[in-house]
C-alpha cells in the first residue's frame, strides 16, 4: 500500500467550472453521464490530467465532442489534454446494488443513497476528487422513484425525472444524491434576514412517527447559529435522509444531509435520553458544518481537524446551551478519555493534524474530531470570548468560498490577537496525551504550584517538545470558600511555577478546572483532599473529577490487594445523593464509576498489568458495597425521580430519569431485582424500559423480560439493536463470549448491517472483561468476524480493528493471543486496504 505524505501536497493543475451530472437509476447498472468543464491553470506547473475512479465501467469518454481512449488503472485514468478550456465527458456503468461497502451510490432496503467523503465520489464517476477542487454542480436524475433528491435547490420535480442545482462551490465529497419511496416530514425555518427555508426530513414508510424531534433539533440548531456565529443558512431547502445502512452517524452533503437511521429517529417508546440528546447533537453537527465544513472546505485530508475539530467545538456549546453546561462538558470528558486517550497513548497515536496515511477513513478518529475540538477550547480560553468571536468572522470573511488549511485557521487569531502561536500550534502536529505533575510550597502566604509537563514520546511523535497549556486554578479555603476565583495559568515551559501571594492560610487547590486542558493530571494527594474537594469545589467539574478521583483509587488498590471500599468514598456519594441542592443530570454523573477499561490504563500506568476480572470484581463490589451504604436514602431518590408530567426528552427530565436509573441499579443489588422488574412492566418509555432491563440483566436476571422486549419491538430495527447490544454489554465476563456467539446466530442478526454489527461484536469489545476473557475467545470471535466483514465493508471493518489497540497494557498471555488474532488477520489474503493500514499500525 502506498503512503500519502502532507508534505507532498500539490495542487491540481486544472480549475473545474462547472460539472453537470445526469444519473439513470438502475439497481445492477446505474448509467452516469457527466460533462464537466475544465480550465488550465496558468499557476500549476504540473498539468497532468488525472481523474480518480474506482469500479466503473467507462462505456465513453469524450473531449469537446471528440471520442478519446484514456488509460485506465485501477485507481483513475489520465488522458492527453488541450492547454486551453475544455468540456471533459464520460458515460460510465456502475451497480449501486453490489455495492456493500457503503461507500459511492449505493441501495439500502430499496432506496438509493450516496456516501462519499472520503474520497467515495471516484465510485460514481471519474472526477479529480480532492477537497481542493471546488465547483457548480447540476445533477438530473431519471428514475422509477416518486423522490428523487440532490443537493442545492431543485430547477425540476416531477414523478421519474428531477434536476438540482447547487449555486456553492464544493469539493466532490459533498455530493449526495437519493432516490427512493420516501414520506417526509415536512417543516419551514425563516432565516435571520427573512429568507424561507424548505425543510424536510425523508424517511421510508413507517417511520414517518419519528421524525419530529430531530426536525425542532434542526430548527435550533438554524436559529443558534445565527445568533451565536452570525452564520446563516444560504439554500431555499435543506432535506435529512434517514438511511438504515450506513457506516457512520452522518453526512453534511450540502443541502441533503444523510442519516444513519439511529442518528435522526426517535420517538419516547422507541428512544432513550441518551438517544435523543446525541441526535440533537448530531443534527447540530451535521448542519454547523454547512458553514464549518461546506461553505469553508479543507485543501487536502490531513486538515480534516479544521472542518471536524471546529464543528464538534460548535456542536458542544449548541448542547451545553440547550441543556446542562457542567454536565456537557463532563459527558465529553467521560467520553476522551474512554476513546481519545487510549488512541493517544496506544499503537494507533497520531497528531490532530496527522502527517501521513495510508487510507484516509481510519483517520476519522476521536482525536481528529475530540482532541481537535479540545485544542480549540484551549485556544478559546487562551485568547477570551471577545477575541474568539473576532477571529471566527475574519475566517468566515475571509476564506468562505475556499478550501483551507490549519495555517490558515491559526493566522486569523494570531492577526486578531497579535499572538504568535508557533508553539500553540504544536497541538496540531504533537501526538500522545501530556502528563503534567503538580507540587506544591507554602511560604510566608505564598502558595506556590510547580507543574511539569512530559508527554510520553510515540511512534508519531518521537521527541514531543512542551505544549502550551492554560490551567484553570482556583484556591479554596478551609471552610469551602473560594479565597482565589479561577484564573487561567498559561503554562509554556517543561517546568514552571506560579505564585499566589498574601494568603492568610494554606488553601486547598483546585487544578484543571472545568477540565481546561486534555492532559492527564498527576497530583499525589490524600483521600481526604479529594473528598474536600467532591464536597466543596466551586468548580462543578472538579467537584466530579474529585469524585472520580476517589472512585479511581479505591477501585485500583481494590483490583490489585484486598483492599476495602474507601470510606471517604462511599461517604461522599451518600452526601451527594441527598443532596438535592444539585442537579439529578449531575448527582447521576456523580455515581457512575469509571469505567473498566479506564481502569485498566490507570494500572497499566501506574505500572502494573491490569488483570480484567479483578477490575471487573473491583467495580461489582464498590457497587454493593454503595448500595448498601446508601439503602436507606435509594427509596426518597426513586421517588423524588418519579415524573408525572408526559414524557419530554428535555435536559429535566432525562436528568431525573438517569439519576432514578442509578438508583435502581442500586436498589436492584438490594431487592433482587423486584423494583426493577416493577419499573420494567409499568414503563410507557424506551429509557424507563431499558433502564430496567438492563439493571435485570446486570443481577443475572431478567429473562423473561429479555424475551418479552424482542416480542414487542421485533420489528423495529433501532429497538432490536438495543437488544442485541444490551444483552452483551451486561453479561457476565463468563457469558459475554457465549451471548454474543449465540446472537451471531440469531435470525435478525444481519451482519452486513453496520449497526447491527456494531451492537454485536462492538458490544463484545466494550464488555470489558468478557472481551478479555483469559482463554481468549473474546478476541477470536471477533476476529472471526472481522474477517469475515472486510471484503464486504472494509470500512466498518477497519474501524472495529481499534478494539485491539489497547493490547499492549495486558499480561503476556493475553498479549500473545491477541497477536496471534492480529496475526491471523493481517494474513488473509486480500485484505483491504483500510484493515492492513490498521492491523499493521497496532502490531506496531
Ligand atoms: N464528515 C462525516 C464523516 C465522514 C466519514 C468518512 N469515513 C460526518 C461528520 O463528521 O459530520
Ligand atoms: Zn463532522
Amino acid at each position: 500500500p502506498t503512503t500519502i505524505y502532507l508534505k507532498d501536497y500539490a495542487p491540481f493543475g486544472f480549475h473545474v467550472e462547472s460539472v453537470h451530472l445526469t444519473f439513470e437509476l438502475d439497481p445492477r447498472a446505474t448509467r452516469v453521464h457527466s460533462r464537466i468543464a475544465f480550465r488550465p491553470d496558468p499557476d500549476v506547473a504540473d498539468r497532468r490530467f488525472f481523474l480518480h475512479g474506482e469500479n466503473l465501467s467507462l462505456i465513453v469518454a469524450r473531449i469537446d465532442g471528440e471520442t478519446v481512449a484514456p488509460d485506465i488503472t485501477d485507481a483513475g485514468l489520465t488522458c492527453a489534454v488541450p492547454d486551453t478550456p475544455f468540456v471533459w465527458e464520460a458515460e460510465v456503468q456502475i451497480d449501486p446494488a453490489g455495492n456493500t461497502a457503503l461507500e459511492g451510490l449505493y441501495m439500502s432496503g430499496g432506496m438509493y443513497c450516496t456516501q462519499c467523503e472520503a474520497e467515495g465520489f471516484r465510485k460514481i464517476t471519474y472526477y479529480p476528487d480532492r477537497p481542493d477542487v471546488m465547483s457548480v454542480f447540476t445533477v438530473e436524475i431519471k428514475g422509477p422513484h416518486p423522490v428523487l433528491l440532490s443537493n442545492g435547490n431543485p430547477q425540476q420535480q416531477g414523478e421519474g425525472h428531477a434536476i438540482w442545482h447547487d449555486p456553492w462551490p464544493k469539493p466532490a465529497y459533498l455530493f449526495a444524491l437519493v432516490a427512493g419511496d420516501l414520506l417526509a416530514h415536512p417543516d419551514s425555518f425563516t432565516t435571520c434576514s427573512g429568507k424561507p427555508v424548505d425543510l424536510n426530513i425523508w424517511v421510508r414508510p413507517g417511520d414517518e412517527g419519528k421524525c419530529a424531534f430531530g426536525m425542532e433539533a434542526l430548527k435550533k440548531s438554524m436559529r443558534w447559529d445565527e445568533e451565536v456565529y452570525g452564520r446563516e443558512y444560504d439554500l431555499d431547502v435543506f432535506n435529512i435522509v434517514a438511511v438504515d445502512d450506513f457506516n457512520m452517524g452522518a453526512m453534511e452533503n450540502k443541502g441533503l444531509n444523510v442519516f444513519n437511521s439511529s442518528a435522526v429517529l426517535a420517538s419516547p417508546e422507541t428512544a432513550t435520553d441518551a438517544n435523543f440528546e446525541r441526535i440533537e447533537a448530531i443534527i447540530a453537527h451535521e448542519y454547523f458544518h454547512n458553514w464549518t465544513g461546506n461553505r469553508i472546505t479543507c485543501r487536502d485530508w490531513f486538515q480534516l481537524c479544521l472542518k471536524e475539530g471546529l464543528t464538534v467545538y460548535r456542536d458542544s456549546q449548541f448542547t451545553s446551551d440547550m441543556r446542562s453546561a457542567p454536565v456537557k462538558r463532563i459527558s465529553d470528558v467521560i467520553d476522551l478519555r474512554a476513546r481519545q486517550f487510549p488512541e493517544d497513548q496506544g499503537p494507533l497515536a497520531h497528531p490532530v493534524r496527522p502527517e501521513s496515511f495510508q487510507e484516509i477513513n481510519n483517520f476519522y478518529t476521536a482525536t481528529v474530531y475530540e482532541k481537535g475540538a479540545e485544542v480549540i477550547g484551549m485556544l478559546k480560553r487562551l485568547v477570551g470570548d471577545a477575541a474568539y468571536a473576532e477571529a471566527l468572522d475574519l475566517y468566515f470573511a475571509r476564506h468562505d468560498g475556499q478550501a483551507c488549511t490549519i495555517e490558515d485557521w491559526l493566522a486569523v487569531f494570531a492577526e486578531v490577537t497579535g499572538r504568535d502561536l508557533s508553539q500553540f500550534k504544536r497541538w496540531y502536529s504533537q501526538a500522545g496525551t501530556p502528563r503534567v505533575h503538580v507540587a506544591e510550597t507554602w511560604e510566608n502566604g505564598t502558595y506556590t504550584l510547580t507543574f511539569s509537563q512530559k508527554t510520553p514520546p510515540s511512534a508519531a511523535t518521537p521527541d514531543p517538545q512542551p505544549l502550551v497549556l492554560p490551567i484553570d486554578v482556583g484556591l479554596l479555603g478551609a471552610n469551602g470558600d473560594e479565597v482565589r476565583a479561577t484564573e487561567t495559568l498559561e503554562m509554556t515551559e517543561a517546568t514552571q511555577s506560579f505564585a499566589f501571594e498574601g494568603l492568610a492560610a494554606k488553601p486547598v487547590p483546585s487544578i484543571l478546572r472545568g477540565f481546561s486542558a486534555p492532559v492527564v493530571l498527576e497530583r499525589e494527594t490524600d483521600a481526604a483532599e479529594r473528598a474536600f474537594l467532591l464536597a466543596h469545589d466551586t468548580d462543578a467539574f472538579n467537584r466530579w473529577e474529585a469524585g472520580r478521583a476517589l472512585a479511581r483509587e479505591t477501585l485500583m488498590s481494590m483490583a490489585t490487594s484486598d483492599a476495602a471500599p474507601d470510606a471517604d468514598y462511599l461517604d461522599g456519594m451518600l452526601a451527594v445523593l441527598r443532596d438535592d441542592g444539585l442537579d439529578p443530570a449531575y448527582r447521576a454523573l456523580m455515581l457512575a464509576q469509571p469505567g473498566q477499561s479506564e481502569l485498566a490504563a490507570a494500572l497499566a500506568q501506574s505500572g502494573s498489568t491490569p488483570d480484567p476480572d479483578a477490575i471487573w470484581q473491583a467495580s461489582e463490589t464498590l457497587k454493593q458495597a454503595l448500595a448498601q451504604h446508601a439503602q436507606d436514602v435509594l427509596p426518597r431518590i426513586l421517588a423524588g425521580c418519579r415524573i408525572e408530567e408526559p414524557f419530554r426528552p428535555d435536559a429535566d427530565q432525562a436528568g431525573k430519569r438517569a439519576l432514578g436509573g442509578a438508583a435502581l441499579a442500586l436498589v436492584t443489588r438490594l431487592d433482587s431485582g423486584a423494583q426493577a422488574a416493577a419499573q420494567y412492566d409499568a414503563a410507557d418509555n424506551m429509557t424507563l424500559q431499558l433502564t430496567a432491563l438492563s439493571c435485570l440483566l446486570s443481577a443475572g436476571k431478567g429473562a423473561e423480560q429479555l424475551a418479552g422486549f424482542y416480542d414487542q419491538w421485533k420489528l423495529d430495527r433501532l429497538v432490536i439493536d438495543k437488544w442485541f447490544g444490551l444483552q452483551i454489554v451486561q453479561a457476565a465476563p463468563d457469558q459475554a463470549v457465549g451471548t454474543a456467539r449465540d446472537l451471531t446466530g440469531h435470525a435478525d442478526f444481519n451482519w452486513q448491517n453496520p449497526n447491527r454489527f456494531r451492537a454485536t461484536l462492538g458490544s463484545l469489545s466494550m464488555n470489558h472483561a468478557g472481551f478479555h476473557t483469559a482463554d481468549g475467545s473474546g478476541y477470536a470471535v471477533l476476529a472471526d468476524w472481522l474477517i469475515k466483514l472486510d471484503p464486504v465493508n472494509p470500512q466498518t471493518t477497519a474501524r472495529m480493528c481499534s478494539a485491539f489497540q489497547t493490547w499492549k497494557r495486558y499480561d503476556a498471555v493475553r498479549q500473545d493471543l491477541i497477536r496471534a488474532q492480529l496475526e491471523r488477520i493481517a494474513a488473509t489474503p486480500d485484505l483491504s486496504r483500510d484493515t492492513t493500514e490498521m492491523i499493521s499500525r497496532i502490531l506496531g
